[in-house]
């Protein structure tokens, strides 16, 4: 295994808290144009290839990239053991687990959402089980993705319905999670499309406004993952920074997208090196200790030692932002130029932090001059310079 140096700060270890899904590292390079490229491996094999991968903390998984949906209670006993021997041997964690509620065709119009209550129930028992299954391994974090949650035609579902049967479903998985005493956190995941035309709570702020509508607001958090946002178009480091304002942040998939394009899941750090950097920035500044899982595959083209550059990339492409984002927050120049630009004013801040009738008569006469105001310099483009400098390495 590599080891941390003086020389190469970049080797992760476990402390660093990196993970992948067995669904990721184990992607075989199906696509919808074509089959795999690389050969199936098993559960035990995707573990044993992390640990070769080095500094891995975590793999993750859906009830079903573990034990198959038809597989019979030998077959489950017997890659189950497998599984824990691989853990046991390579030290590797299982952070989080998550159910499948999309591959199969009972999913096709939904799982927790769909128009028929016996989809809606088969879909809450398949989570419990899964959740019991999770446990067994340890798992605390538990992953809602809704794959099918969602429409292509608008007539044939009730979006506020839709809202309500997603409550009630997990409601109802928040007291089995305490009547079992798995001790679970809840993470919702929100996706804009793909593999639905649209995708319910199609955002992470969708989520954030759910959660205190629930019986359990405690137990609920966000799960937001870099490609989602991004494919919309959208902005990821703001809606990761009101996820963690709202302490709300309870796990994070890193992969990378490129706007307009398909659901790519590509390595993380490989297109947006800017957005990369601010997220990390934003996840240091603010001290995020929860996992960092890696939803993402290898190219189509990658052979299993390429799966293994791949994973060793999007941990070291991390470990490369820490550094940048420590340079930055140490960077003299950027740090005035911040200075600079965030302007106080201690008697006009304390009149509007909170409201009385004598803050309001006092804000109302304030000589506040538009004019003058407006002609303050705000150096941005020398800022933003500075940044690419010092992500490009040349300050
Ligand atoms: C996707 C999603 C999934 C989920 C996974 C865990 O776009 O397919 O990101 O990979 O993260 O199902 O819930
Ligand atoms: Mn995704
Ligand atoms: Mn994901």
């Amino acid at each position: 295994m590599a080891k941390r140096t003086k020389s190469d700060p970049y080797v992760p270890t476990p402390a660093d808290r990196f993970t992948f899904g067995l669904w990721t590292v184990g992607n075989p390079g199906r696509d919808p144009f074509g089959g795999p490229t690389r050969p199936t491996m098993t559960p035990a094999e995707i573990v044993y290839t992390l640990g070769e991968a080095g500094g891995v903390y975590g793999v993750n998984f859906h009830d079903n990239d573990l034990i198959p949906i038809d597989a019979t209670d030998a077959e489950a006993a017997q890659i189950k053991k497998d599984f824990r021997k691989a853990l046991r041997e390579t030290k590797i964690k299982v952070p989080m687990a998550t159910t499948n509620l999309f591959s199969d065709p009972v999913f096709k119009d939904g799982a927790f959402t769909s128009n028929d209550a016996e989809v809606r129930a088969y879909a809450i028992q398949k989570t419990m089980n899964a959740m019991e299954l999770g446990a067994d391994f340890g798992a605390k974090t538990y992953v809602f993705w809704g794959g099918r949650e969602g429409t292509e035609s608008d007539a044939t579902k009730d979006p506020t319905i839709a809202v309500k049967r997603f409550r009630e479903a997990i409601n109802f998985l928040c007291k089995y999670n305490i009547d079992r005493k798995f001790g679970y956190k809840f993470a919702f995941e929100a996706k804009p499309n793909e593999p639905r035309g649209h995708m319910y709570f199609s955002v992470t702020g969708s989520y954030l406004a759910l959660i205190p509508t629930l019986d359990h607001p405690d137990m609920c958090g966000v799960n937001p993952e870099f490609a989602h946002e991004s494919m919309a178009g959208l902005n990821f480091v703001h809606h990761v920074a009101q996820a963690l304002e709202a302490g709300k942040l309870f796990h994070i998939d890193l992969n990378d997208q490129e706007f307009g394009r398909y659901d790519q899941d590509f390595r993380f750090g490989s297109v947006s090196y800017k957005a990369a950097f601010f997220l990390c920035k934003l996840l240091t500044d603010y001290k995020y200790k929860g996992p960092k899982h890696f939803d993402s595959h290898a190219y189509r083209q990658s052979d299993r030692k390429d799966v293994i550059e791949f994973a060793r990339g999007s941990m070291r492409s991390w470990k490369i932002l820490e550094g940048k984002v420590e340079k930055f927050n140490k960077d003299r120049k950027i740090q005035s130029l911040l200075k600079k630009i965030n302007r106080g004013n201690a008697k006009l801040e304390n009149l509007t932090k909170k409201f009385s009738k004598a803050n309001a008569k006092a804000l109302l006469e304030a000589n506040l001059d538009r004019v003058k105001l407006a002609k303050k310099s705000l150096p941005y483009e020398e800022l933003d310079q500075l940044v690419f400098d010092l992500i490009m390495g040349v300050r």
